[in-house]
């Protein structure tokens, strides 16, 4: 069977959650949309994410892959149309702060998301799940994998969809600290079963 590679961020900074992380745990080796799924757990730290993404990509040699990524401060779920060649963040988990670095020396300022992203955010909008086309990742992790893993695809002549999608916070992680409330988990899990199923439709 065909399978979809998913991947979700470990916690970091002052979120004691990342609501990927359990997300993708659940959904390892189930079958959705015809994909068998195999999921991953990436840690929020330059020197190490990009480069265990893309060993996981020799290993499981999926037929497209799905990158999740928590957005604290978002309302929506966001699947990302770009990132940009720049890494410039607060610390990751292992103390690295860049500024203003390019993420590949010498490489394209951008990539475009492979994924069908606008097909996949009305399909959620049409599941009733707030859903909206970002454009733009952010500079931090998030980026940081996107980016690598789409140079690297194209470096290695791998035309398989590739993108990232940002979740809001769950609703207990917005309880005590933030303005806004935030989605149940299951919404969040049902969004990325809705996500994968867009893409098999594609396929
Ligand atoms: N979100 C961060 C990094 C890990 C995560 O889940 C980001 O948006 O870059």
């Amino acid at each position: 069977m065909s399978k979809l590679l998913l991947t979700g961020f470990e916690p970091f900074l002052e979120h004691r959650h990342n609501p990927t992380e359990q997300i993708v745990r659940e959904f390892d080796e189930e079958v959705v949309g015809g994909f068998e799924v195999i999921s991953r757990v990436l840690p929020v730290d330059y020197e190490r994410a990009s480069e265990m993404l893309i060993e996981y990509i020799e290993q499981c040699e999926p037929i497209a892959l799905i990158m999740l990524g928590l957005a604290a401060d978002r309302t929506k779920v966001t699947p990302e149309r770009i990132a940009i060649n720049v890494n410039d963040s607060v610390e990751d988990n292992s103390g690295n702060a860049p500024v203003d670095q390019p993420i590949v020396e010498g490489g394209p300022a951008a990539y475009f998301s492979t994924l069908p992203i606008k097909k996949m955010t009305d399909a959620l909008v049409q599941n009733g799940i707030p859903a909206e086309i970002s454009n733009t990742a952010g500079t931090y992790l998030c980026n940081n994998v996107m980016y690598s893993v789409l140079y690297a695809l194209e470096q290695k002549g791998l035309d398989i969809p590739a993108g990232f999608v940002h979740v809001p916070p769950t609703f207990e992680m917005t309880l005590h600290h933030s303005a806004h409330t935030g989605f149940p988990f299951t919404s969040i899990r049902d969004s990325v079963r809705i996500i994968i199923n867009t893409l098999s439709d594609e396929e």
